[in-house]
């Protein structure tokens, strides 16, 4: 940051008891800090690469985290900790574009804990009741006044055409050492399709979706263990939950790192899908169709490969899109998605039993 942190904050409506500015968390979009001792903040650099509008995604984070407030605040929570809340500037903007160009915004900081890695399986249950509770909580709140702020986010047949014109261009001569996870991706185009056009033909309803439900974008309770407060609203959208649900999976029931380089330590955990499943049908389990539960084992290995495929691509584009932190880093991403894909495929039966006993537990 080339402007200084208190040139940037003296924007804001806070008055800050340290200015030191400390880079926190694992994020791959936004630039992300702590200010503040006593008192914190988290100021974040906006990408705006990615989010070309700033201002139309502040008003959708500003429109949905009003609405859970009321009903954080209905249900005797503290909206203070269990959502986010922007902080405004001085001249009521919930962002700034500083002297520089740059696109900064603010939000109170939750004081609790967030793992880039699960520690163990029960987490993921404690992560479905809050991603699913979140929903919950928006089942009422009108899709209509939200922008669409990335379209066709995850639109997966979009995310292949998006791989093939990455293919063809092969801007930055690096085809040639992909044809094995080119291969992979191509063979698969046929399940691209499937919950788009259940989406098309009305048979899996649209609903207000986080888009991007990573275990590192949900704060747990010190004391509780239990999911406190969802963040990272930057795409909220009308969406499925199945790519919620998919989403949270690809990422929490990975035995490996996201950017692992050993792919023998890359497999599905069964027990992170039992206790993520049934925290989410606990929380949702009256509100899903048949269509919809019909889906949840094939939208784990759909979400994985859209997101190998987002990582293949961004690699052959030369990493335009996601933070790398070193050569091949998103091919290396690739890798282990692919190698998720196929751990997951063979254990699509064992997932949809799952499903079952969960469902049956929940109307017992
Ligand atoms: P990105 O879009 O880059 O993933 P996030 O909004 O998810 O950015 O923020 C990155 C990380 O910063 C999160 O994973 C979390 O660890 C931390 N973080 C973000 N917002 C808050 C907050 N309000 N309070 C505490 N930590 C936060
Ligand atoms: C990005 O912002 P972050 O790091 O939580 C990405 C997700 C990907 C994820 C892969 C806006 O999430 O879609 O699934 O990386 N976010 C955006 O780790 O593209
Ligand atoms: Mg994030």
């Amino acid at each position: 940051m080339e402007l200084t942190v208190g040139e940037i904050v003296s924007h804001f409506s806070v008055t800050l008891d340290n200015e030191e500015l400390i880079p926190y968390g694992n994020g791959h979009i936004n630039e992300t800090y702590v200010v503040g001792k006593k008192k914190k903040y988290i100021l974040q650099r906006i990408n705006t690469n990615v989010f070309s509008d700033p201002k139309v995604m502040m008003d959708n984070i500003i429109a949905v985290t009003a609405h859970l407030r009321k009903k954080i605040a209905v249900t005797g929570g503290d909206p203070d900790r269990e959502t986010l809340t922007p902080i405004y500037t001085k001249e009521g903007k919930p962002y700034l574009i500083a002297e520089d160009g740059k696109c900064y915004r603010m939000y109170l900081f939750v004081e609790a804990l967030c793992f880039d890695r699960v520690e163990n399986a029960h987490q993921l249950y404690h992560a479905a009741r809050a991603f699913g509770r979140f929903q919950r909580y928006l089942d009422d709140f009108s899709a209509d006044v939200l922008h669409e702020v990335i379209p066709r986010f995850h639109d997966t047949p979009n995310r292949f055409a998006q791989l093939t014109e990455a293919i063809r261009e092969n801007r930055v001569g690096r085809l040639a050492d992909v044809q094995a996870e080119v291969d992979f991706a191509l063979s698969r185009e046929a399940d691209t399709h499937i919950v788009v056009d259940a989406i098309a033909a009305g048979e899996v309803p649209l609903r207000v979706t986080h888009n991007d439900t990573k275990l590192n974008n949900v704060m747990f309770d010190a004391k509780t263990g239990e999911g406190l407060c969802v963040i990272d609203l930057d795409t909220v959208m009308p969406g499925s939950l199945l790519y919620d649900f998919g989403d949270a999976l690809r990422f929490g029931a990975n035995a490996g790192d996201e950017d692992e380089l050993d792919l023998s330590k890359i497999y599905f955990r069964m027990d992170c899908f039992e206790e993520f499943a049934r925290g989410f049908i606990e929380e949702l389990g009256d509100t899903l169709t048949p269509h919809e539960i019909e889906l949840l084992p094939f939208s784990v290995k759909l979400m994985t490969y859209e997101c190998g495929i987002r990582f293949l691509a961004d690699h052959l584009n030369g990493d335009t899109y996601f933070r790398v932190h070193r050569e091949g880093h998103n091919l290396d991403r690739c890798r282990t998605q692919f190698a998720l894909v196929a751990d997951i495929e063979k254990r699509m039966d064992d997932m949809k039993a799952i499903v079952a006993r969960c469902l049956a537990e929940r109307r017992a």
